[in-house]
């Protein structure tokens, strides 16, 4: 079914009828996630990535209230100078911005819906929305959460950081049937360190044992994603004490005063970011670089399983 909002790029739709590997790409991390210039720069270089390891890419955004699965090096430029100015758009935020013609930064959780609307199924990322700590009051759950019980694409992410509370997210995931898969790893990382102290489900140690998980997952016509953490490369973590004294200050920051809604995951990760310095963007770049590598090589494992 062709939808009526939705605009493939050519190239993607080309190696989509051809059967062959496509990694979609968040913009969200484009528009808040980075400063200017830097996101642009990391925004290119991982779509360069991709085709290096033999997917096409598709950065996912809303322009114009058209759907976009590939964008233009243009429109990445210009969702990455319009920054904190675009919306950022979850779930919530499509039928409005569509309707008006408005211009979205996706989320983890849209970029699932428009990717699934085109027959993507992977998607690489930085980290994920979750669980935020205090939620046993606040009711502040990320929307991404909900997609992933419900959307059939696989996420490689870093993990989740902990400004989350990352124990009652992967409660959640376990509730909503999503796996949850360590690569290379028993330990669900926590983005800007390789270790949480939580465990994941699975340990999974190849791109193709990740495409046979998912294939069986939807074979067996079991809806939603599945959740894949990719710890960042050794030589770009940081320092446990470091990472979380900051974390632990800027939730506190947050709570005095009362940042709450689709504010939250944006406030906390600039005031991280600004306690941290220029250190925490590097590691950032990384870990999306790695999990680029990732995403495009498990894409094209699965794309040798089903066609
Ligand atoms: N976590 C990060 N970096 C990010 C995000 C989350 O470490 O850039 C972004 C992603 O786009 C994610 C969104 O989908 O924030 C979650 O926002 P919320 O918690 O409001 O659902
Ligand atoms: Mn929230």
């Amino acid at each position: 079914m062709k939808h009526p909002y939705l605009d493939i790029a050519p190239e993607v739709q080309q190696a989509l009828e051809a059967g062959k590997p496509v990694v979609a790409l968040e913009s969200t991390i484009i528009s808040h996630g980075m400063p200017y210039p830097q996101n642009v720069e990391t925004a290119l270089r991982v779509e360069e990535i991709i085709r290096e390891n033999g997917a096409v890419p598709a950065t996912i955004a809303i322009i114009g209230g058209r759907l976009k699965a590939g964008l233009t090096r243009e429109e990445i430029d210009y969702l990455g100078r319009t920054g904190l100015k675009v919306t950022k758009a979850s779930r919530r935020d499509l039928p409005v911005l569509v309707a008006k013609g408005a211009d979205g930064a996706t989320t983890v959780a849209t970029t699932m819906i428009v990717a699934a609307m085109a027959g993507i199924s992977v998607f690489a990322t930085g980290g994920i929305g979750g669980v935020h700590r205090g939620a046993e009051t606040t009711m502040d759950l990320s929307a991404d959460l909900e997609e992933l019980a419900q959307t059939p694409v696989m996420v490689v992410c870093a993990g989740a950081k902990a400004i989350l509370d990352l124990g009652l997210s992967l409660e959640y995931l376990e509730a909503k049937g999503v796996p949850v898969i360590g690569y290379q790893t028993e330990e669900l990382p926590a983005f800007y360190t390789r270790k949480s102290g939580f465990g994941v489900d699975y340990r999974l140690d190849t791109p193709e044992e990740l495409a046979q998980a998912f294939h069986a997952k939807r074979t067996m016509g079991l809806k939603g994603g599945m959740l894949v953490t990719n710890p960042i490369p050794e030589e770009y973590s940081m320092d446990h004490e470091v990472i979380n004294a900051a974390i632990d200050k800027a939730v506190q920051e947050a709570a005095e005063q009362g940042i709450h809604g689709k504010e939250t995951t944006p406030f906390l990760l600039a005031k991280v970011k600004e306690l941290t310095g220029g250190s925490s963007l590097e590691s950032n770049i990384q870990l999306v670089f790695n999990n680029a590598r990732l995403a495009a090589k498990t894409a094209c494992a699965l794309s040798g399983l089903e066609h």
